[in-house]
Parts: structure tokens; sequence; C-alpha cells
């Protein structure tokens, strides 16, 4: 087991679980689509079975049936299927003329691919099979990777090897890893991916390149998986084809539509662009003093003939203002509300910042009500340890899908702010920055595959659980026996707050060391811009810490709904995982607890460590129901992260004591080496940046 397979592993059922299917039943000839179906339906059978089941035309006891609406065997309730779209399914027992049959139904091709992998999912997990009733549709109509892959194969913010995309070799020679790739996006629902990176190139669109990209969608059509590119703005001025990049120049337009008519020739259904512009250096409308209005529809109408759309990042901020970086995308786009083309999406981040450990939900979530705004959630883990601490984020989605943003009586949270664009016909999504590379692991380490996991189960339900998720996740890819899932779900569910407390605890945000994001660097006050420094975010001195966001401060608070804002303007009201996000408080303030801000954050640091050290000692009792391989795989990331949570834990207690000249509180371990010694921890040749 070296966890290539994924959450596919599909290892023998006990026989009173064990499907009874005998053979599968598809009348008609089966399209691509549909032979991945049965494929996998075969392979499922196969593995947990031992049985390999024939495709057949006729109903036998046993035979799960493939039915497109229309086409359902007579005896079967197909009710409700018209409501679930191209691509929902139903699973269904039923008695057809005497037979007990498994029936998939779907009104396409790729709701019977859905379906297989959710009957699939259902016997790996141990659901009775004989009484099957279960309907499901997509609530978000655009659930898609952003691969941050160069062309030159690195990855930005990778830790799981080199892209999978061997671009060198493309088009001609197709790694067969493509088609495990596809067949896992696809048993999650996942139905679109961005091939390269946010910091795009212009190579990207050019002949050569889009022969690569289209050679990618060959294989991954059949899994319902359209490909999009990131267009870098100033492509056709850097192709030297026009003379600038000015949007609202017809040469350029006519530039952008002469391209998207070439990709489509290519790729008929070719999915869009993802577009970072005047963000972190990269090139965008404001260079010619046009909005981002003006950049996007632009380009919308160039992929508008073809069904494409835009996804629009709302990730900016500028070095000309100084004043709270948290505010600045509010601060552009807001206006901005309603005037965007309607194959346009504005893709925003989860939070204001930057991918923190924990961040409140981004203020334009329920603020744009007339642009379908698409969630992103980096699913690598550049902020929690790289893929060598075990940190699920099924609690930081769900965290942010269920934040309400009281911009409605009665609620309104951002999972349903993603969900709601769809009553006004226009497009919803979710975007999650891929942790996939070509490391045997896919992810880099076994428990990052769990966030592809969740993060695909989130993008098809954003109301979803995190530990329902997780409990499928573990189930199909550790063990069965009830005892080893409730260990692992347990140790996934504490641990992306364990990295919280031992990092940023108390809404402390961005102490992260320069460049490559690992591990502590709160003292760093030298680089280039004001808000790229850790300083600038805790604002730490002899009296308090914590960014006040609050009217005496940013004001960044008068970006969410009134009553929000309120709540969360005065400390006592602000839940205290926020509270030095939204507040700037004295070293002595009286916290709940009924300890000092001082001894609470120490206590959270030390709690943090106490948990790290608490998942490596639950990990050693899952040592009986794990393989040998997987088991010191998963313990060898533990001791590090153990130690690396010292590490946090000790450079920023030593660092904030040198700032308050504060006693360490009672009972607290002193550091184990000056904070000089943290200070002087280089980390040349870092992956991912
Ligand atoms: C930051 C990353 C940087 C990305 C940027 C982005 O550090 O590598 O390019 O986000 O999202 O988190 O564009």
């Amino acid at each position: 087991e070296d966890g290539y397979e994924l959450w596919l592993r599909y290892r023998p059922l006990p026989q009173a679980h064990a499907p009874r299917w005998n053979t599968i039943v598809f009348d008609g000839a089966p399209s691509a689509t549909v032979r991945a179906a049965i494929d996998e339906l075969r392979r499922g059978a196969q593995g947990m079975t031992g049985k390999d089941l024939a495709l057949g035309t006729r109903v036998t006891d046993g035979a799960v049936v493939l039915a497109r609406a229309g086409k359902l065997p007579a005896g079967v309730d197909g009710a409700g299927l018209a409501d679930l779209g191209r691509e929902g399914y139903l699973l269904k027992s039923a008695t057809v003329a005497g037979k007990r049959v498994t029936v998939i139904a779907a009104n396409d091709d790729i709701g019977l691919l859905y379906g297989a992998f959710g009957l699939l999912r259902a016997a790996n997990t141990g659901k009775p099979l004989d009484r099957l009733d279960e309907r499901s549709a997509p609530k978000l109509q655009l659930r898609v990777l952003n691969h941050w892959d160069n062309l030159d194969r690195s990855v930005e913010r990778g830790y799981a090897g080199q892209s999978i995309w061997n671009w060198w070799e493309l088009p001609d020679v197709r790694d067969r890893r493509y088609v495990d790739y596809a067949r896992a996006n696809a048993s999650l629902g996942i139905n679109g991916t961005v091939l390269n990176n946010v910091n795009s190139k212009p190579e990207i669109l050019t002949a050569p390149w889009i022969a690569k990209a289209a050679a990618l969608a060959d294989v991954l059509r059949p899994y319902g998986i359209k490909v999009y590119l990131s267009a870098r703005f100033s492509t056709p001025l850097e192709l030297k084809e026009t003379k600038t990049a000015d949007p609202l120049s017809p040469e350029v337009a006519a530039w952008w539509r002469n391209k998207a008519d070439e990709i489509y020739r290519a790729i008929p259904d070719f999915g869009g662009f993802l577009v970072k512009a005047n963000s972190e250096g990269q090139p965008g409308p404001q260079d010619y003093h046009r909005t981002h209005v003006d950049g996007a529809n632009m380009l919308a109408a160039a992929l508008a003939p073809h069904n494409g759309v835009v996804m629009w990042r709302a990730f900016v901020y500028a070095a000309e203002k100084p004043d709270d970086r948290a505010k600045q995308a509010y601060d552009e786009f807001k206006p901005l509300d309603g005037k965007f083309a309607r194959n346009v999406l504005v893709q925003v981040k989860n939070g204001a910042i930057d991918f923190q450990p924990r961040e409140p939900f981004h203020p334009l979530f329920g603020a744009m009500p007339a642009t379908p705004l698409m969630m992103e959630f980096q699913i690598t883990k550049e902020y929690l340890g790289f893929a060598m601490h075990m940190a699920y984020l099924g609690p930081l989605f769900e965290e942010t899908l269920t934040s309400d943003t009281m911009r409605q009586p009665g609620g309104l949270t951002v999972a349903q702010v993603l969900e709601d664009a769809a009553h006004g016909k226009r497009p919803t999504g979710m975007a999650g920055v891929a942790n996939v590379g070509s490391s045997r692991t896919w992810s880099g380490s076994h428990f990052d595959q769990a966030n592809w996991y969740a993060y695909g189960r989130f993008a098809w339900d954003p109301q979803g659980s995190a530990r329902a998720f997780a409990e499928e996740w573990a189930t199909q890819t550790f063990a069965r026996d009830p005892k080893a899932v409730q260990g692992i779900v347990d140790m996934m569910m504490m641990s992306r707050e364990a990295v919280v407390n031992y990092m940023t605890p108390l809404g402390l945000h961005h102490l992260m060391d320069t460049g490559h994001h690992h591990g502590p660097g709160p003292w760093v006050d030298n680089l280039g811009r004001p808000d790229w420094n850790p300083t600038y975010y805790h604002k730490a001195d002899r009296q308090g810490i914590g960014f006040d966001r609050t009217a005496r401060g940013s004001n960044a608070l008068a970006q969410y709904a009134p009553a929000l804002a309120a709540r969360w303007s005065d400390p006592r009201t602000t839940p205290p995982e926020l509270l030095l996000w939204f507040h700037h408080l004295p070293w002595d303030y009286a916290m709940p607890s009924g300890r000092t801000l001082w001894a609470e954050l120490v206590g959270h640091y030390d709690r943090g460590v106490a948990q790290a050290e608490e998942l490596r000692t639950r990990w050693e009792r899952m040592k009986p129901f794990v393989d040998a391989r997987r088991y010191d795989e998963v313990r060898e990331r533990l001791d590090v992260q153990v130690k690396e949570a010292h590490w946090w834990r000790d450079a920023s207690v030593a660092y904030f004591q040198s700032v308050s000249g504060l006693a360490l509180p009672p009972g607290a371990r002193p550091p184990a080496r000056s904070l000089d010694e943290y200070k002087a921890i280089r980390f040349p040749y870092a992956p991912g940046h």
C-alpha cells in the first residue's frame, strides 16, 4: 500500500456486507463516459467481492442497471429524476420482473458515472445495499481544481513533487496517470481543472500549448472534466501580436476573440479562463486605467459564443494602499456589483487575507448579490505545514461555508451565497487550489489526500459535513473497522485546530517566515511592502497585540453586515478565535477564562503542542488497523509535526515575550532556544515558491 489508489481501493468486504452484484446491464451502445462507469463498477466489484461482472442487456438477480431517463426498467420509480439535472443521479434497490436489482438512473451519461461512483462509495462504506434509495445532484455548477502548475513542471505552493502534467512529453505521450486523476476527480464530482498557474505565462496560449491542453482535455472528457486555462492579461502584447493589452482597444478584443476561436477548434468544450489581474505584480486592465469589469467583460465577450466562462479573481491588494490589506478586495469589487457580463464569476478566497489557518469569511460574500461569487479554497497547505503537518481542512471549509453573513433576515450563509446565483440563472462554483503532484501519494502525504476528497465533496454539496466526509474518506482509504474509523476521524477533526493553536492562535495571522511560508517569522519587518511583514499583521508592542479593524482602527469591520459588524466590534462579543483579527488589546486584557490575554496566548501555543503530541499518540493506537508502510509513513510525519509544533510555540513565545517584556505565565516552559537562534533559521530551496 503506497497510497496511489487513494480512496478508490475497493478492498474485500466481509460476506455480510458484500454487494450481491452479478452483471451490469446497459441497454444501448455505451459512450466513453458510460464505459468509464462500467469499468469502475467492474473494478470495484472485483476488488470488493472478487467477482468479475459481465456486461449484458438481460436483467437478472443481482444486476446493476445503468439507465438514462426514459429507459428506466418497468416498475422503477423515476420520480424526481427530471429535477436532478445533467449531473444528478438516483440509486435504487428495485424489483424488476421478479429480479432484485440495483438501478443507477440519470438524465445524462455523466450522471451515470457519478452514480456508479456513488454506488461504489455506498458499498465501500458499508451502507446497506438492498434498500438503496439515494438521490444526489450537485448544488454548484463549476467544481474546479486550480493547479498552480508552471510550464517547467514546477508547482507554486506544491508539496507533492513535480506537476502531474508532463508538458514536455505532451501532446504525444499521455501518461496513464491522467486517467487515474480523472477517476479520482469524477468520484467526487469535480468537473473542471485549470491546468496552469494563476501567475501565468503568455506561452500557454500559443499553438503548441493549446495542443497539449487539448490532449489532456481528450483524456479527461469522458470523466466529465473540462479543461480551463489561466490567462495572462498581457498575453497578446507580450507575444508581440498587438501594440497594447488595453481591454478597450478593438485590436486587443479581436485578438482574444480569435484566440478563443482557435482554442475551441482544438477543445470544443473548453471551460474558459481564470485570471489573476492587477494582483501581486500581474498585469491587468488597471495598467491602462480600466476597471476589472472592463477586463473581465472583454474576455467574457470572446468566450461567450462558445459558452465559456471567465473566473476573475478578487485577490487584489496594491502597494499604494497601505491602509489595511484585508479591505482592498471589497473596496475594489463591491462597487462593481452587477456590472460583470453574464458569463463572469468573481472568484473570492475564503478569507480577506490569504488562506491562513483561520480567517473570518471574506466580507465580499453576501455583499455582491448581483454577481456570481465563486469560492476559492486552498487545498495545498501553503500556510498549514505543507504536506508535513496533519491538518484536515474539512473543518476549515465547513467553518467558512456555514458562516452567517447576516445579509438577510433569518440568515444567509456563505454556502447559500454560493448556491444563490443559480436562481438568476448565472453560473455558480467553487475552486480549490490543488494539492496534486506526481508524488506516489498524489498529495505529498497520505492524510493530505483527505483534503482533496473533502474539497470535492463540499464542492458538490457546500452544506455537507466535514465529519461525514472524513468518515467516508477514512473508511475507504484506511480501514473499515469502526474503531479505526472513529480513531482516525477524531484525529482528523482535531488536527486543523492544533495547527491554529501552535501557529496563529486567537485570530493572529500571517506570521509565517518569508517567501516559502514555512515556520515562524513573527519578527519579520524588513520586506519590500509593509503588508508583506508579519509585524504588520500582529502589531505587537509593549502595550498589546492585534490588528484593530474596528472603527477606531482600519474599520474593515464596516465591510460586514451591520449586525455582524456590531457584534464583532466589541471584543467581548467577538469569538475568541477571531479576537486579534479584529482587536488590538492590552496584554493584561481579561479573557473570559479569567486569564490575561498574555497567559491565554501562551496557553494556546501550549495546547497546540499538546495536540500535536496527542495526534501522534492516537496514531500509535491505530497501528493494528493500518498497513505497515502507510502506518510508518504517517508516523514519520507526525514526528516532524511534533518537533515543528514545539518550534512554532517556542519561537513565537520567545518573540512575543521580547516585545511584551512580560514574564512567562506561571508554569509555562521557557523556549528551548534563544530568540536570535530562531531568527537565524533559514530554508534555502524550500519547495513551492
Ligand atoms: C498567495 C501565494 C502566492 C499566490 C497568491 C495568489 O503565496 O504564491 O500566487 O497567493 O493566490 O497565497 O495569487
